[in-house]
């Protein structure tokens, strides 16, 4: 039998996942993809690397609406990659993943934009210096975040899923605990983290695991040391009266064959019927 509803967990994480979120602003849940899902979705994402770059410019809306916002031999990002391959589809609606954005948001979701990122160490690294990082956010605290139950939500979420081993030399991404909350000057914020960089925290972790995060967490790519190449997909979510990031909005066809139960979470139909979705700190998480 099809599936007719969309059935995913609430809350998705344990007490202490939750916990680790509010204090540093993500958390790392370890294999949330089984071998099998990393596998299909990295098969995936070489496939499409292939097929983008094979375009007279890959940086056009190509492969399946997808297209490379950054080209360089040794970093490549993908920008919507929904439309793809149905691994990626089934990464993007991931019931435990949703679930996951959703505990965060603080309500139902619906898909924001797609990317990934395939990296390898730049020739131009200097591994004798310490690491200097593009640190950014896509929100503010206050903007983008708010304050339920005594737990932190944020109206800007990504899932963010390795697929590929990454060790601490091997570019995790890196952010700066607690920023989520910390509302002040950006440089002086970076300044107190270059100087001691035990706020730095990096994402070291086996293939198949998830990085949580809402957008108000000062974060950036990790520095790649090492010879191994990173692979990374990525879904952001926000409430279902957002809108799309620029040119994430999912073709009409795509909507069109999508399974009617999934449709809400792609296209954001349920606009202001936005359902909130509330935890406390000690409600276990269902499974
Ligand atoms: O490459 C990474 O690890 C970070 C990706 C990122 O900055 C983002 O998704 O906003």
């Amino acid at each position: 039998m099809p599936e007719t509803k969309f059935i995913r967990p609430f809350p998705a994480l344990t007490p202490a996942q939750r916990y680790h979120l509010e204090v540093y602003g993500y958390v790392v849940i370890e294999n949330t993809l089984s071998a099998d899902e990393t596998g299909r979705l990295h098969e995936a994402m070489q496939r499409l690397k292939r097929d983008l770059l094979a375009n007279d410019d890959p940086s056009k809306v190509g492969v399946h609406n997808c297209r490379l916002s950054a080209n360089k031999p040794h970093y490549l990002h993908f920008a919507h990659i929904l439309e793809t391959n149905p691994a990626i589809f089934d990464y993007l609606t991931h019931p435990r993943l949703v679930g996951m954005a959703e505990e965060l948001v603080g309500g139902t979701v619906r898909l924001e934009e797609s990317e990934a990122v395939i990296n390898s160490r730049d020739p131009e690294t200097d591994c004798s210096t310490p690491a200097r990082f593009g640190f950014h956010t896509g929100t503010a605290p206050d903007v983008g975040s708010y304050t339920e139950n005594g737990l932190y939500h944020c109206t800007f979420v990504k899932t963010l899923s390795n697929l590929t081993e990454l060790g601490p030399d091997d570019g995790g991404t890196v952010v700066v605990a607690g920023s989520h909350k910390v509302k002040g000057d950006r440089e002086a914020i970076l300044a107190a983290a270059y100087e001691d960089r035990t706020l730095i925290h990096q994402v070291v972790a086996p293939a198949g695991s998830t990085l949580l995060f809402g957008e108000a967490l000062i974060h950036a790519t990790g520095q790649i040391r090492s010879d191994r190449e990173r692979v990374i997909v990525i879904g952001g979510y926000t409430p279902t009266m957002f809108q799309a990031w620029n040119d994430q909005e999912p073709s009409a066809e795509f909507i069109a064959a999508t399974p009617e139960h999934l449709k809400p979470l792609i296209s954001g139909s349920d606009k202001w019927s936005w359902q909130q979705r509330r935890r406390s700190l000690d409600t276990p998480a269902a499974r």
